[in-house]
């Protein structure tokens, strides 16, 4: 017997996503470059389905039925790079090579490339979700060829999550469209969980809550329109108690973030595509800026501020603002998607990534559905801000976002997702913005030349003569 499909690297996420297509009735081959987590997995889990184990690379793919389907699961980087050089040769034309990794979608573009030149379609799939999507449905990005979706598509989409029934899986778009997205994904992530922290922040230091007054509060929202597994799992840790110490188990955390750096790469993507992702970049900077542990030690008693306690109603115009924020990073990713799309030719549609988006992964909410049905409504949309649902609910929250950024200044609360959104919605709002100063200023010192609002072309102002005169630029 052939297998329909092949897994490896049998770490916590490759083993998962072999057991769930065993589960869900596909012969899988597994193998991993220790035999030993092949032996673990065949012995815990070989009951599950139909497992092929195999000890090479050789066997492995002698054991998978042609098209060959094979999914690299493997630490990002260098290693994939060795996994691919090992298994290139031993693959066929028209074989379909996936790397399920947190590849970055440069490397993913380099490798499709090459690989193509073989005739092998080398498919980056974002998959997002983690141990436990892995095994029970992920939110699955897959990028690559038509051509290879065809074949491998139905497969991924059958072990994806589904949401009424539609599966979290569809096909983003070439070569390293999928992890492109991922990777946003993963960036709209960092922002959504800094405006939470923000949120929780201002209502224990700005309101006096305590962490399981928060836990309630938090509950509440997430039967509203903040309804989402970040907001679930937020009540959850909030109402923890530590057990060594019987404090609040948020208090016992070392209050430093980590990051592996998706968050970055997606600033970092988005500073060379020009798309201004404020709520993204705030967020990784507030992760770097709360680990410079030396520097808030030197800086720890520098005078700040304090206000009024805030009444706990206020908990009210915190939500407003989280929602208003969120809309913000999300606009602001979705941007930045249709961004790499242009750059790269992806084509890809923006209200499908909601759809795959509204189950199996981290970000998973039913507000993915709003902002589906703001792209089926325009699908040209320039901002999701601009959608007519959007708009108004910002619009009647606008009043209550403006004041617990104020709030959270007057108090001393660092709250930069909130203000910079905040900045980002006015930014956009204003029928002049001051960039008319910068540009005159780059044309006196630069000779950068500017145009004028009442005619067309290129103009400099001499600024060195007399009277000033202004000529046209032919450019
Ligand atoms: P790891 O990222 O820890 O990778 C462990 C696997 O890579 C093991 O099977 C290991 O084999 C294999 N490996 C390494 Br390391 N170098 C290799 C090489 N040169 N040749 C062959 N195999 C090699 O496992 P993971 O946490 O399951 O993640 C797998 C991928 O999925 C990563 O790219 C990760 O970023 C991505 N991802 C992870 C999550 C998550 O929540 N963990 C979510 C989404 C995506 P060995 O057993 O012989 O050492």
């Amino acid at each position: 017997q052939q297998a329909v499909i092949g897994v490896t690297g049998l770490g916590v996420m490759g083993r998962n996503l072999a057991r769930n297509f065993a589960r869900h009735g596909y012969p899988v081959a597994v193998h991993n470059r220790t035999s030993a987590k092949t032996t673990a997995l065949m012995e815990e889990f070989g009951h599950e389905g139909d497992f092929i184990p195999a000890e090479t690379p050789a066997e492995f793919v002698a054991s998978l039925a042609r098209p060959r389907k094979m999914i690299i699961m493997v630490k990002a980087g260098l290693s994939t790079d060795a996994v691919i050089d090992e298994y290139a040769p031993l693959l066929e034309p028209g074989d379909i090579l996936v790397d399920g990794g947190n590849a970055h979608y440069a490397d993913t573009r380099r490798r499709e490339r090459t690989l193509r030149e073989l005739g092998i379609h080398f498919v980056g799939v974002g998959i997002s979700g983690g141990e436990q999507g892995a095994l029970e449905g992920p939110s699955i990005m897959p990028g690559g060829s038509a051509e290879a979706y065809a074949s491998l598509g139905p497969i991924l989409e059958d072990i994806a999550a589904k949401v009424d029934g539609v599966p979290c899986c569809a096909h983003v778009g070439p070569d390293g469209a999928g992890h492109f997205v991922k990777m946003v994904h993963n960036g709209i992530e960092y922002a959504d969980m800094q405006l939470i922290a923000e949120a929780y922040d201002i209502l224990r230091k700005g309101a006096g809550l305590s962490p399981a007054e928060i836990t309630e509060v938090f509950r509440t929202w997430n039967s509203g329109r903040l309804e989402s597994y970040l907001i679930e799992i937020t009540a959850e840790v909030l109402a923890h108690t530590d057990a060594a110490t019987g404090r609040p188990f948020v208090d016992v955390v070392l209050d430093q973030a980590e990051q592996k750096g998706t968050g970055r790469w997606t600033v970092q993507a988005a500073l060379d595509l020009g798309v201004p992702v404020t709520g993204i970049a705030e967020a990784v900077f507030a992760r770097s800026l709360s680990g410079h542990a030396a520097v808030r030690g030197a800086a720890r008693e520098l005078p700040g501020a304090s206000g009024a306690g805030l009444e706990a109603s206020f908990a009210d115009a915190v939500e407003q603002a989280l929602y208003a924020s969120k809309v913000v990073a999300y606009a602001q990713g979705f941007d930045q998607i249709r961004a790499g799309s242009e750059q790269y030719d992806w084509n890809i549609d923006l209200g499908a990534m909601a759809t795959i988006w509204r189950g199996g992964c981290i970000i998973r909410a039913h507000f993915l559905d709003r902002i589906r049905a703001a792209y089926q409504a325009d699908p040209a949309t320039p901002t999701l801000l601009s959608d007519a649902n959007f708009a108004a609910e910002i619009s009647k929250g606008q009043d209550a976002w403006r004041e617990v950024v104020v709030a959270a200044i007057r108090r001393g609360i660092p709250a930069p997702g909130f203000a910079s959104s905040l900045a980002y919605y006015d930014g956009l709002r204003a029928e002049r913005l001051p960039a008319a100063l910068i540009q005159a200023q780059r044309d006196f010192f630069g000779a950068h030349t500017y145009r004028r609002d009442d005619r067309e072309g290129f103009y400099h102002t001499h600024w060195e003569l007399p009277g000033r005169p202004e000529a046209r630029i032919d450019v």
